[in-house]
C-alpha cells in the first residue's frame, strides 16, 4: 500500500513561498531621477560601455521606476505568494552616508512595497545587490574598515523607513560575486581585478558589515517589526569528478572558497573562515612573502559577534560543476583566489545548456546543494531567492528549454521537503528580462519578455510564465500541461 509514490512529498505546501525575484540595477532604470546618486555600476557603464557586451547600461533598463504598477499586475497574473526585489543604497542615500535620506527615493519603494501588500503578495528585501554608492567606492568600499558602520547606517535607515511592513529583509546578495568578481577579477563593477587580496579584503568586511545589519536589526527592530533577517549566499553544486580521495578533498577546498568564506563565519556550530582553506592560503601568502595572510582572520570578538548571526540562508542557485583536483585547471592569475583553490571544473556535455556559458541544466543539484548545507550547517532554514534559465531574445516566447528546467528544478526543490530540509520558499530568476550585467541586454532570464525599445518597455509573458502560474496554484508540477497562452488573465 506505500509505494514510493504515495511517501514522496509530490505537493509543495500551502504555505511554501512561491515569488520571482529582480534587483535594482537591472530593472529601475531612473539612474538619476529626482536626487539619486550615482552608484558604481553607473560610473562603470558611463565611463567603460566597452566592458558591457552590447554597450548598453541600467540607465533606463525595465524603467520600473515609472512602471511599478505593471510589474505588480504581472505578480497578480502569476499569483505569486512574494516577490523578491533590492534597494538602491544611492537612491535612498545619494550621499551614500546616512546623513540626508531622499524623499523621492523612500516614495517610490514605499509605492512598490505598499502596491504588493495591497494584492496580498509579500515582499522580501535585499538591501544590497551590485549598486554601491560611488562615493563609498571612492573611498576604498568593501575594502575599507568603515564600510562595516556605511552598511549598518544605511540598514537603520532602511529598517525605518520600510520595516513596519517588510518581515523578510536579505543584507547581500551573492558576496562571492561582490568581492571575487568585482574586487578579485574583471567581471563585476567595480572591476577592481586586485587578485591578490581584493577578494579576501572584501570578504571579511562585508561578512562584518552583514553581522551589524543582523544585529541592529534584531535588537532594535525585530521586537516591534517581527521580521527575519538573512543573507543571500550563491551555491551552485560543486562535486567531485571521481570518488578518489584527491577530488573529494578539491571539491571540499572548491566549496569552502566559493561559498564557505562567507557561509562559514555566519552558520557553522565554531565561526570563523573555512579551516583547510585559511591554512592554504596562509601557507600560499608566506612562501609569496606577504607578513601576514592574504586572508585576514577574524578576530576572537569578531567570531562571536559574527557566528550564528542570521534567521535563514538565502541560496542562490543555478547549475553544478564536477571538481578534479588533476585535471581541466584554469589558468589563474598568481596570487588570487581560484589560484589558491587550485583544482580543476568539468561539465559533462550532455548537460543542456542555457544562453549563459556557465549556465546547464545539471540532474539533482538543488538536492545535492541544500542537502550538503542542511547536514554542514545543522538544519538551517532555507529559503532558495534566485534560480533560472536563460536565452536569446530571439528564441521568442515559446521557451520549452525554461519549462524544462524549471519542472526539473521544482522536482529536485520537492526532493528536499522530502528529505527534511527545512525549504520554505522558492523565487524564480526573474520575474522579467532585464539588464544582465557584463552581458547587457543579451541573455534574457524573465517568465514575461520586456521590449526594451518601446517607450513603455512593454512586457508579454512567455510560455513559462503560464507553466509557472499553473504550478503555483495547484502547488503541483504537472509534467503535461500544456498552457493555453493566448491572455493571461487575473483570477
Ligand atoms: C545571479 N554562477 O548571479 C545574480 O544575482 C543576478 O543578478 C543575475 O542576473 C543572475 O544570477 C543571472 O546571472 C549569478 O556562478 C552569479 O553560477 C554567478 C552564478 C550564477 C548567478
Amino acid at each position: 500500500v506505500f509505494c514510493d509514490a504515495a511517501l514522496r512529498h509530490d505537493r509543495f505546501p500551502d504555505d511554501f513561498l512561491f515569488g520571482t525575484a529582480t534587483a535594482s540595477y537591472q530593472i529601475e532604470g531612473g539612474w538619476n531621477a529626482d536626487d539619486k546618486g550615482e552608484n558604481i555600476w553607473d560610473r562603470m557603464t558611463h565611463t567603460r560601455p566597452e566592458v558591457i557586451k552590447d554597450r548598453s547600461n541600467g540607465d533606463d533598463a525595465a524603467d520600473t521606476y515609472n512602471n511599478y504598477k505593471r510589474d505588480v499586475e504581472m505578480m497578480r497574473e502569476l499569483g505569486l505568494d512574494a516577490y523578491r526585489f533590492s534597494l538602491s543604497w544611492s537612491r535612498i542615500l545619494p550621499n551614500g552616508l546616512a546623513n540626508k535620506v531622499s524623499e523621492a527615493g523612500v516614495a517610490f519603494y514605499n509605492n512598490y512595497i505598499n502596491e504588493m501588500l495591497a494584492y496580498n503578495i509579500t515582499p522580501m528585501v535585499t538591501l544590497y545587490h551590485w549598486d554601491l554608492p560611488q562615493k563609498l567606492q571612492d573611498l576604498g568600499g568593501f575594502a575599507s574598515p568603515y564600510f562595516p558602520e556605511w552598511f549598518e547606517n544605511y540598514a537603520k535607515v532602511v529598517f525605518t523607513q520600510f520595516g513596519d511592513r517588510v518581515k523578510y529583509w536579505i543584507t547581500f546578495n551573492e558576496p562571492r560575486e561582490i568581492c571575487y568578481q568585482g574586487y578579485g577579477y574583471v567581471e563585476k563593477a567595480p572591476i577592481l581585478n586586485i587578485t591578490d587580496v581584493g577578494t579576501y579584503y572584501c570578504a571579511k568586511n562585508l561578512v562584518l558589515g552583514h553581522a551589524r545589519a543582523y544585529h541592529v536589526y534584531n535588537d532594535l527592530f525585530k521586537p516591534t517589526q517581527g521580521g527575519e533577517c538573512g543573507i543571500t549566499i550563491s551555491v551552485n553544486w560543486m562535486g567531485p569528478l571521481t570518488d578518489s580521495e584527491e577530488d573529494l578533498y578539491a571539491a571540499e577546498i572548491k566549496r569552502q572558497a566559493d561559498w564557505g568564506i562567507f557561509a562559514e563565519p555566519i552558520f557553522s556550530e565554531q565561526g570563523g573562515f573555512p579551516k583547510e582553506f585559511s591554512e592554504i592560503v596562509a601557507k600560499k601568502s608566506a612562501e609569496q612573502g606577504y607578513p601576514s595572510s592574504r586572508l585576514p582572520a577574524f578576530t576572537e570578538e569578531e567570531r562571536e559577534y559574527v557566528r550564528g548571526a542570521s534567521d535563514f540562508f538565502g541560496v542562490n542557485h543555478y547549475t553544478a560543476n564536477l571538481i578534479s583536483a588533476n585535471e581541466y585547471k584554469g589558468n589563474w592569475p598568481v596570487p588570487s583566489m581560484y589560484a589558491d583553490v587550485d583544482v580543476g571544473t568539468y561539465v559533462p556535455p550532455e548537460w543542456v545548456p542555457a544562453a549563459s556559458s556557465w549556465l546547464k541544466l545539471a540532474p539533482n543539484s538543488i538536492f545535492n546543494a541544500l542537502t550538503h548545507l542542511h547536514n554542514r550547517y545543522n538544519g538551517p532554514v532555507f529559503y532558495i531567492t534566485e534560480n533560472g534559465w536563460s536565452q536569446l531574445l530571439e528564441e521568442g516566447y515559446e521557451d520549452d528549454s525554461r519549462i524544462a528546467y524549471y519542472r526539473a528544478a521544482l522536482n529536485s526543490v520537492l526532493d528536499c521537503l522530502h528529505a527534511g530540509v527545512d525549504l520554505r520558499g522558492y523565487m524564480a530568476w526573474s520575474l522579467m528580462d532585464n539588464f544582465e550585467w557584463m552581458q547587457g541586454y543579451t541573455e534574457r532570464f524573465g517568465l514575461y519578455e520586456v521590449d526594451f525599445t518601446s517607450p513603455q518597455k512593454t512586457r508579454t509573458p512567455r510560455k513559462s510564465a503560464f507553466v509557472y502560474k499553473h504550478i503555483i496554484s495547484t502547488r503541483a508540477i504537472d509534467p503535461d500541461y500544456e498552457p493555453d497562452t493566448r491572455t493571461m488573465w487575473i483570477d
